[in-house]
């Protein structure tokens, strides 16, 4: 597939279309932050996603609310050709009362896309987290209502949203399937879900996503194991989402294409759905020093080029990291240590894991 490097004419009018999704940071449109080309998303025809946060509870983030809204928005249009929302379409947020959907994030997040040319990737349907205390606290007909959020999501997204995750972390690591609401009040749940996302919307490709699946084969079985129950039973799914939330050590490129070759053996499409790589696994860094960043880049070009090289073109969903700098991920949050887990640092600007990427999508077609 040839490479195309798109002129700066271009570019600039992508500039000029981030910046106008908001109303509040008009300013920032005089402040250029990104720098110009070969953008990521010019360097390969797979979507190269990222998870955007947009709600006002993720503030420091959010490509609406945060203060540095314009920049956020500048930077993911510039350099990516697809968006996942990082919260605001789980139940919690977009179906916060039984009688009450919260489309006004999601739609803005769609709309930033549309403006900027960029796929949109639906995130998520069924999963265990993220979900609203009215669900938690159901006492009603659970499948129905179960249904009735999958179509009304879906129904509503289905003109611009083309891929969804259907159903999240469904498994744990040793292969059995998660105790939760869902599986605790709604036999055979999964199936349940995939029908009625299809239902809603039949042209949408359906995903499942979950991580380590990537590393740990057991629970790769039950993943595929699920995708043949469903197709002698006729239930759609297409594809495979691996979250990718690895390490600078853990897991290894080889376990990392094992588990991707099984996918493509079985006709499955595969993403790489939530892309990071924390250098500070251990606890034992303060900075991210230059040693660590490189090893970043070639960690980042390593996973990259097993992905191309395993996964036939027509197979890739395409590639997409949880999260715009390192500033804001989810990563030192969740662990309470330092890291430096993405493409960009805190500043916006491109760090060697940005080139080893970079270096993976021009080698490898
Ligand atoms: O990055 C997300 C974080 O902001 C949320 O607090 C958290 C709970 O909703 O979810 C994080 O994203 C998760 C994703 O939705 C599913 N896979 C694991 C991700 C990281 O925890």
């Amino acid at each position: 597939m040839p490479k195309t490097i798109k002129n700066l004419v271009f570019t600039a009018c992508i500039g000029l279309a981030a910046c106008g999704g908001g109303q509040s940071d008009r300013s920032a449109v005089t402040t250029p932050t990104i720098p110009t080309a070969p953008m990521l998303r010019d360097q390969t025809t797979i979507p190269i996603g990222v998870a955007l946060a947009v709600g006002s509870f993720e503030r420091a983030s959010s490509i609406r609310y945060s203060p540095q809204a314009s920049q956020l928005r500048n930077l993911a249009a510039h350099e990516f050709s697809s968006v996942v929302a990082e919260n605001v379409m789980k139940p919690e947020f977009i179906h916060p009362q039984e009688d009450q959907y919260n489309w006004s994030d999601g739609d803005y997040l769609v709309k930033f896309a549309k403006d900027n040319g960029m796929q949109i990737h639906g995130h998520t349907l069924v999963w265990h987290n993220a979900i609203p205390d009215w669900m938690n606290n159901y006492t009603g007909d659970w499948e129905a209502m179960l249904t009735d959020h999958i179509t009304t999501v879906v129904s509503h997204y289905s003109s611009d949203i083309s891929s969804w995750d259907v159903v999240n972390e469904a498994f744990l690591d040793d292969g059995s399937v998660r105790s939760t609401i869902w599986s605790t009040h709604i036999s055979d749940y999964i199936a349940k879900a995939y029908l009625a996302a299809h239902a809603a919307d039949p042209d949408a490709e359906l995903y499942y996503n979950d991580y380590n699946i990537e590393a740990m084969p057991k629970k790769l079985d039950a993943v595929l194991n699920m995708v043949s129950d469903f197709r002698n039973r006729n239930i759609p799914i297409d594809g495979i989402g691996f979250q990718l939330h690895i390490d600078r050590y853990w897991p290894s490129t080889t376990q990392i294409r094992q588990a991707f070759s099984r996918c493509v053996a079985m006709g499955l499409k595969v993403r790489i759905s939530e892309l990071d790589i924390r250098m500070n696994p251990n606890n034992t860094a303060t900075t991210l020093t230059p040693e660590l960043a490189e090893l970043q880049r070639q960690r980042y070009r390593d996973v990259i080029t097993a992905y191309l090289e395993t996964v036939p073109y027509d197979l890739r969903g395409g590639i997409t990291v949880w999260g715009l700098t390192d500033a804001t991920s989810w990563v030192t949050g969740y662990y309470h240590m330092p890291d430096w887990p993405l493409l960009f640092d805190a500043n916006f600007q491109r760090k060697p894991a940005w080139t080893g990427m970079s270096e993976a999508l021009i080698a490898t077609p």
